[in-house]
């Protein structure tokens, strides 16, 4: 998709408060398998909620740490995609741009680490991610954090009270971080433009910030492959891959 709405770049380039909302869509072409596509290998018997639970770890810690050890392995070895990098342009030409992400990959950080426009612009942004990070683990007794553990066979255990280990993500039926639901809503609701890019909007609360940002009368720009819950109230469907759309986009906005 190269050609846009006039009224969209327009708006863009006007808009001084941007949101943006990610899920594993915008991972997909970083070669991240998304978590409506079929899990492979000896993970296939399982779905992604039935492993991502408090109830799971305690069913069967090792069975849940070895996927997330699977998947930490799978992020080391893949970088940020042209979406991310353009999310983070994006980032330093707003004024107030706020990235929330529902992925746990930490590829929008590595993105805004090792693009090159940071190092010109001194216009930074907040990264909210709302479901945590795959790559911090922490004890699921005492809450410390470990940076390194023996991988044993075994769940690790906790230096500091022999706790098990346990990535620090959000689990189905825990709760988001606060302050950082707090932030994310915020960003959602003063924002001009709120874009949802990558997500299949099922999961509870993020989902619903898209609708809270055009509540209080936020242009709402969907990126996805195909129409999801949102698109009958989006202005915008913006329908492609993320990797191709964003690049695009920025291009026919700012450059
Ligand atoms: C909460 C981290 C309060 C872990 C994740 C019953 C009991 C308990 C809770 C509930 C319940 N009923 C409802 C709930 C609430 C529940 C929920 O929403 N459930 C759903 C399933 C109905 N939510 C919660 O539990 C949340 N906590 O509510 O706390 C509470 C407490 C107790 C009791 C009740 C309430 C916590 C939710 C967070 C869970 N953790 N991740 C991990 O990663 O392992 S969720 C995880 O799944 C992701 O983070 C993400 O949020 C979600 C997957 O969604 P997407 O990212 O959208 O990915 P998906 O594959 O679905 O879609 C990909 C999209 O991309 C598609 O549309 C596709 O077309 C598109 N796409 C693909 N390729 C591309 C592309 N688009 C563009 N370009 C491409 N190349
Ligand atoms: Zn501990």
């Amino acid at each position: 998709m190269t050609e846009f709405p006039d009224i969209l770049l327009q708006v863009l380039r006007r808009a001084e408060r941007v949101a943006a909302l990610t899920g594993a869509g915008a991972s997909q072409e970083s070669g991240l398998r998304t978590f409506r596509d079929a899990q492979t290998g000896l993970w296939a018997q399982y779905k992604p909620e039935d492993l991502a639970s408090p109830e799971a770890f305690a069913r069967n810690p090792k069975l849940v740490w070895d996927w997330y050890a699977m998947r930490r392995e799978k992020i080391r070895e893949v970088q940020p995609n042209a979406g991310h990098y353009a999310l983070a342009e994006m980032g330093h030409r707003v004024p107030h741009f706020t990235l929330i992400t529902q992925n746990v990959d930490g590829l929008h950080r590595k993105a805004e680490e090792t693009s090159q426009v940071s190092e010109t612009c001194e216009v930074s942004y907040p990264i909210l991610e709302l479901h945590g990070n795959i790559q911090r683990v922490r004890c699921a007794e005492c809450g410390m954090y470990a940076d390194a553990w023996e991988e044993n066979g075994d769940v690790p255990r906790c230096a500091g009270c022999g706790g098990m280990l346990r990535p620090d993500v959000v689990w189905f039926g825990e709760s988001l971080p606060r302050s950082t639901l707090e932030a994310a809503v915020e960003a959602a609701r003063t924002s001009q433009v709120f874009l949802s890019i990558g997500t299949s909007g099922m999961v509870q609360p993020a989902a619903a910030l898209p609708f809270a940002a055009r509540n209080k009368g936020a242009v709402v720009v969907e990126i996805n492959l195909e129409p999801t819950p949102l698109t009958e109230k989006a202005d915008f469907l913006l329908q492609g891959k993320s990797g191709e759309v964003l690049p695009a986009l920025m291009q026919a906005v700012w450059l």
